[in-house]
């Protein structure tokens, strides 16, 4: 009996997958869909704990944006963000725009343009 798929981490009831790929958001938020999962929906800090455990100094994609209402951050699960892990500063909408939300080497969540093309992504289902 095995409870994730072979190179998914379990934790706490959920499976994770790390994907080192780089590309935007919307190709992270594909390819977890096209995994039968989604891109990560973080909702504590013991998550958020394991998460950080294993991000091997890169950037990866989280389920997080505020696309459709500027500061209002929605998971791609449909809820409105609660707990938050946002580094300092953040989130700041620099430049022209930044709704998409990538975990930093520290676990520390920053608001970026949606087409940056980042380390890869983490996907739980
Ligand atoms: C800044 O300093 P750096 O490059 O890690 C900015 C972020 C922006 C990012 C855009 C404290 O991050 O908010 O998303 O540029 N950090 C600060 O590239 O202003
Ligand atoms: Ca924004
Ligand atoms: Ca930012």
């Amino acid at each position: 009996c095995q409870v994730c798929p072979n190179g998914w981490l379990f934790n706490k009831g959920s499976c994770y997958s790390f994907q080192v790929k780089p590309g935007p958001w919307s190709h992270a938020r594909k390819a977890c869909e096209d995994e039968r999962a989604l891109l990560v929906v973080i909702n504590d800090d013991e998550e958020q704990s394991f998460l950080r455990l294993h991000l091997k100094q890169k950037y990866y994609w989280i389920g997080l944006q505020d696309i459709e209402t500027e500061n209002k951050f929605t998971w791609v699960d449909g809820s409105t963000a609660t707990y938050t892990k946002w580094g300092a500063g953040e989130p700041n909408n620099y430049g022209h725009g930044e709704d998409c939300v990538e975990m930093t080497p520290r676990g520390w969540w920053n608001d970026i343009p949606c087409g940056n093309n980042i380390d890869g992504w983490i996907c739980e289902k």
